[in-house]
């Protein structure tokens, strides 16, 4: 196969860009437009007031550490999401990458179809509307989406020559993103599994310890002529173990909670970081902890981005509840099964939750 013939193949799967699109200011093709109950009915600026706020202020300290893990401990179990604050990432980093996200949405169309996936691959690469990478009649996502595997290390090496050389420093802003939020990921994870009970490198050792995953996507959501249509981002629950998410101040992520069967929409904060728990927590914790079910609406004026990093399970690893958490009066709630054998469940889609696939 010649380079040309390789562009037009990858062509196929990008057959518009919403980008694009957003600037012509046409009306939204047929594909983009949900119906029914799949429709936002929350507005990007109802902010939920509610979804807690954690300071990790103090974490160093006995006392410190004590409170962010019973805030930890009760934000797992009410909500399955959180925002953090004073959690060391400097702003300067967060900045670049925001920069970065942008400057490369902002390329010519051209210029990012370099970049797009390979047809039929696991979504990395570029996406010029979410869904396209989907052989199926689902609607499509009002999102462009630049996604790179960038752990565990030896992967990522193998990946880095793939990444963009435009902007300039992309790469090498993305690597040192990637180890900061790394470190994060292992505090979160020992925050979590201590409030738990279990000892704070339990759920990181359970989950292929320096060989776990992360994947880090840049998501764009430009201004949509028909924001109470569309979606950037249908709803799902993550499948891996945390996300954690930078936003803009534009504001556009949504939760649902089912007791209150209503959508809520999560308030931006400057330099905060948003921390949502994956389908793994909620598997290993029995159902103590909440996977919970986001989506991410779009608004006519503003278009958004956002960066979410997905810590993941080794491929290997089991994912079932932790039999230290298990009783008599506590039984599994859920099936064992490997991270690699779970992902099909999840792209097959067949229940609204991944997790409800696996109940006993
Ligand atoms: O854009 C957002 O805030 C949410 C992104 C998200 O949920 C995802 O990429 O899985
Ligand atoms: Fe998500």
């Amino acid at each position: 196969m010649s380079c040309l013939e390789i562009q037009a193949d990858v062509k196929r799967f990008v057959p518009v860009s919403v980008k694009q699109l957003a600037e012509e200011g046409a009306p939204l093709p047929e594909k983009f437009l949900k119906k029914g109950s799949e429709c936002p009915t929350t507005a990007h600026t109802d902010f939920c007031k509610e979804i807690p706020v954690i300071s990790f202020e103090g974490l160093d300290t006995a006392s410190g550490r004590q409170r962010i893990l019973s805030e930890v401990g009760r934000a797992c179990a009410e909500w399955g999401i959180f925002q953090i604050v004073d959690h060391g990432v400097p702003e300067n980093l967060m900045k670049r990458m925001m920069d970065n996200g942008l400057a490369f949405f902002n390329l010519p169309l051209e210029e990012k179809i370099k970049y797009a996936s390979p047809p039929g691959s696991f979504p990395v690469g570029y996406l010029s509307a979410s869904g396209i990478h989907r052989n199926d009649n689902d609607t499509l996502g009002w999102r462009e989406v630049m996604a790179q595997v960038s752990l565990p290390k030896d992967i990522r090496e193998i990946h880095y020559s793939s990444w963009p050389q435009n902007p300039a420093d992309y790469k090498k802003t993305l690597v040192e993103y990637s180890d900061t939020i790394d470190q994060l990921v292992t505090c979160m994870l020992g925050l979590i599994s201590e409030s738990l009970g279990l000892p704070s490198d339990y759920i990181k050792n359970v989950s292929g310890g320096e060989k776990m995953g992360q994947k880090i996507a840049f998501n764009y959501y430009p201004h949509c002529p028909q924001s109470d249509l569309a979606l950037g981002l249908k709803s799902h629950t993550d499948h891996g173990t945390i996300t954690v998410i930078q936003q803009d101040q534009v504001g556009g992520l949504q939760v649902y909670k089912e007791d209150r069967d209503k959508w809520g929409t999560v308030e931006p904060i400057p330099g905060a970081l948003v921390i949502n728990l994956g389908d793994q927590i909620q598997i290993l914790s029995n159902g103590r902890y909440c996977s919970v079910e986001h989506q991410a609406v779009v608004n006519s004026s503003q278009s958004r981005v956002s960066i979410a990093t997905f810590a993941k399970p080794e491929l290997m690893s089991r994912m079932g509840p932790a039999p230290e958490l298990l009783s008599e009066t506590s039984p599994a709630r859920y099936r064992n099964i490997t991270f690699k054998d779970y992902l099909p469940i999840c792209f097959a889609m067949k229940t609204k939750k991944n997790y409800d696939a696996l109940i006993i």
